[in-house]
């Protein structure tokens, strides 16, 4: 199987631990894919839920694989979301190619990238919109007054805040909750001069343009690997939700997006990283162009 390379990946709230997780089929995605950067944008490992009477070895594979791809050069970001908060005591830490941390800004064509996991919205989104303004202290002090509530009603004897409860709660007020969210978010880039915003934590996958009076930008999220299996992935300047269930067998296809690039840009940027001669009797289906270029290689259920 000829792998699909990648500028970038970024996948999130794989929640691996629970019984939601789909680990084989993330897997499954993941041996498809040669990024060159890898972002695990939040809730990876469900340490929050985590039991050891529940960890199969599908799950244990997906963390092997991980730390494989690391192994053979791909730069992993691990994103520290509500369900791995443990894991921002080692915020800022780099061992070989993995590097963790709470928020992360990438330089994507020589546009920026503002990518962290979202649950710093979650306690008040209103104390979100002036708090994150400071910028990244701003981000950390919400960090700290979300463990902070959750700890006071952990202390109560209440269970603390969770996303799923409160869409258990009412379609109504989760549809209000996620695009009070996709809005704040945006907001926030745009007032930062940030030109994609890339969350998770929601399940929601979406890739939208978003304007207000300051300005614009791309609102990303990369979904879910426990219903709607999904990731963002980045190459020849563009985003593209990727759905496993709809994409796998084409996972890369020539449409609208693509059409308006620069040819001669896509075809250098392929046969650059390609290894292995062309073969040179495969067709796609239009563009007369993309004959013999080897391109069709990538429409054939890789
Ligand atoms: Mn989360």
């Amino acid at each position: 199987m000829k792998k699909r390379k990648l500028e970038l990946a970024v996948i999130s709230d794989v929640h691996l631990g629970t019984y939601g997780c789909h680990a084989d089929e993330l897997i499954a995605y993941l041996n498809s894919i040669e990024p060159k950067k890898l972002v695990l944008n939040g809730d990876i490992i469900d340490i929050w839920q985590f039991s050891k009477r529940y960890f199969p070895a599908s799950h244990l594979k997906v963390l092997k694989k991980l730390i494989g791809m690391a192994a053979k050069g791909v730069q992993v970001f691990y994103i520290t979301g509500n369900h791995d908060e443990v894991l921002r005591k080692f915020a800022d830490t780099t061992v070989g190619n993995v590097t963790i941390a709470n928020k992360l800004v990438l330089e994507l064509d020589g546009k920026k990238a503002w990518i962290f996991h979202g649950d710093v919205f979650d306690i008040s989104i209103q104390n979100a919109k002036w708090l994150a303004k400071l910028g990244g202290y701003g981000y950390d002090l919400l960090i700290l007054l979300n463990r902070m509530v959750n700890g006071f009603l952990n202390k109560m004897g209440k269970e603390r805040y969770s996303l799923s409860k409160r869409i258990k709660n009412g379609v109504k007020s989760a549809v209000k909750y996620v695009d009070n969210f996709e809005r704040t978010a945006c907001d926030l880039a745009i007032e930062n001069g940030y030109d994609y915003v890339v969350c998770g934590h929601i399940h929601q996958p979406k890739k939208e343009m978003y304007a207000n009076k300051m300005g614009s930008c791309t609102y990303l999220n990369s979904g879910d690997w426990v219903e709607n299996l999904t990731a963002l992935e980045y190459s020849f300047k563009r985003w593209k939700v990727y759905h496993f269930n709809q994409d796998k067998l084409s996972s890369f296809f020539v449409d609208d997006d693509v059409k308006e690039l620069d040819i001669n840009e896509l075809f250098t940027s392929i046969t650059a990283e390609r290894e292995k001669p062309k073969k040179k009797n495969e067709t796609i289906s239009d563009g007369e162009q993309l004959k013999d270029h080897g391109l069709s290689q990538n429409g054939n259920g890789v």
